[in-house]
């Protein structure tokens, strides 16, 4: 999944118009190094971000949506917002990759509504205060058993299990300790039942392992992506997508080699 963000921050100067050029020209750059599925998205959840409106949002990402229409991937709507949610959908996105799990029953609703993928995702606390003290017993039951109630809520809802993904949320109220302990864990997550999606692309964690600022973080952001897809990830979310792709070719090759690997890991 190759990340597409349409923020001012992210294709600065040159106005609207030349934000929305750029940010094509990205996605399909995405695509020809093999992206499989583009998160879009318009309000970035850096802790310090100004809150974004609900019009600001669709400015940004509702030109893009509308500007990859027939797309051969899938495109995927990053956003909290319901309204976001269901214009994004009418527009042809065909997935919601939601940091509150569809935990507002309006948005839960939205995607009800719709025939649309979701990626629920778990966090602790909200962007502004998560990072302040992190607090568990133990991570990865805790992520799971909120994983596995929002399913249960979700199906109940009415959208088929088919529909769902599921994702830990690396750096989503977490320490680095609670970071690798999830990473490490990662395999327990199969139990649910659902493919699993792990966002560590130029993550702080890796920052802070590493000692690179985020601009360095790229052979960083290909190990993690591949250590996470060794413990059953799915699906991985990435700023750079060339470089996971040819580890992840890599990784493959050598597996399909391997008489010990189970089908599961091809
Ligand atoms: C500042 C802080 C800017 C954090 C951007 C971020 C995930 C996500 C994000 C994830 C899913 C980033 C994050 N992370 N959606 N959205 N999983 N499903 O680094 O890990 O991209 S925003």
């Amino acid at each position: 999944m190759g990340i597409v963000n349409v923020t001012p921050d992210s294709f600065s100067d040159g106005g609207h118009h030349f934000r929305c050029d750029a940010a094509l020209a990205h996605a399909h750059q995405l695509m020809q190094q093999g992206a499989d599925i583009l998160d879009i998205g318009g309000e970035s959840t850096r802790p310090s971000a100004k809150p974004v409106s609900v019009q600001e949002e669709l400015d940004r990402v509702m030109p893009l949506i509308e500007g990859l229409r027939g797309a051969p991937v899938p495109l995927s709507v990053d956003s909290f917002k319901p309204e976001v949610m269901r214009a994004a959908l009418a527009a042809g996105a065909s997935m919601v990759n939601d940091i509150n799990a569809l935990q507002q029953p309006e948005a839960l609703a939205s995607v009800a509504a719709s025939d649309a993928a979701v990626c629920l995702m778990h966090k602790q606390g909200n962007p502004q205060t998560m990072q302040a003290q992190p607090q568990y017993q133990d991570v990865v039951a805790e992520v799971l058993q909120f994983l596995h109630s929002r399913i249960a809520a979700i199906e109940a809802a009415g959208i088929a299990r088919e529909r769902i993904m599921v994702d830990p949320g690396f750096g989503f109220g977490k320490t680095l300790e609670h970071n690798l302990a999830l990473l490490r864990g990662l395999d327990a997550f199969k139990e649910l039942g659902v493919p699993v999606l792990a966002g560590l692309s130029r993550k702080s964690m890796l920052g802070t392992i590493t000692g690179q600022d985020v601009e360095h973080r790229v052979h960083a952001s290909v190990a993690a992506a591949l250590l996470a897809v060794q413990r059953g990830a799915q699906i991985v979310r990435v700023h750079d997508v060339q470089a996971t792709v040819d580890a992840l070719k890599i990784w493959q090759a050598v597996n399909a080699g391997n008489i010990f690997a189970t089908d599961e890991d091809r």
